[in-house]
């Protein structure tokens, strides 16, 4: 079993509904357990900035799938809540986006796939639920604790639970 962390984000539709399935999802596809799962969070746009603001959240999943075929299922996760990659624009609005962050301690760098992310130092949306879930764990050497305090989080707000 590998120990995988996958960020989520959406900006489209309901989104908190949609994470929820898709997590769901995820853990079936990925033949994986779900070891934990962020709050939700409500966060500005980051990149693209006049589109509406997001709700981002992170996992850790422990699975049986290599990072390619995880990969793949998350694609295939994010089909089937209505993504659609040949209409829409690097970092514009989206119902669900799943990044794959890092797995086990692995680096890759392939156009298909880069571990750990390459963006992930960079984004509040994603290294505040990671440090949520994960403080303590080690990406390339830097401990999310410590990288969150080096990345600008103004306007994440942290969300309740949902009423179910
Ligand atoms: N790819 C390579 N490595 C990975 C990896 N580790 N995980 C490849 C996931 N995908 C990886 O992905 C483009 C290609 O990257 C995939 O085909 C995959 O094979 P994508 O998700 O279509 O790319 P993208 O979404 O256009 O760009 P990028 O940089 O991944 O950005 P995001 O974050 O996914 O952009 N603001 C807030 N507040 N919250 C957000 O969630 N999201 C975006 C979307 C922009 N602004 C945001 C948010
Ligand atoms: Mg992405």
């Amino acid at each position: 079993m590998a120990s995988a962390l996958i960020a989520l984000g959406g900006n489209v539709g309901d989104v908190r509904t949609t994470f929820e399935r898709a997590i769901a999802e995820i853990c079936r596809r990925a033949q994986s357990t779900l070891a934990a799962r962020s709050a939700d969070y409500l966060t500005p746009p980051w990149g693209e900035t006049q589109q509406p603001p997001f709700i981002n959240a992170c996992i850790a999943i422990e699975t049986q799938l290599d990072p390619h075929a995880l990969l793949a299922a998350l694609h295939a996760v994010e089909r089937m809540f209505g993504r659609d990659r040949a209409h829409e624009s690097r970092w514009g609005p989206r119902t669900l986006d799943l990044d794959l962050i890092a797995y086990d301690d692995l680096a890759i760098d392939t156009p298909e796939l880069t571990l750990p992310h390459p963006r992930l130092f960079e984004r509040g949306f994603v290294l505040v639920p990671l440090a949520e879930i994960a403080p303590e764990r080690l990406i390339a050497g830097r401990r999310i604790k410590e990288a969150l305090a080096h990345v600008p989080c103004d306007g994440i707000e942290r969300l309740p639970p949902l009423e179910r």
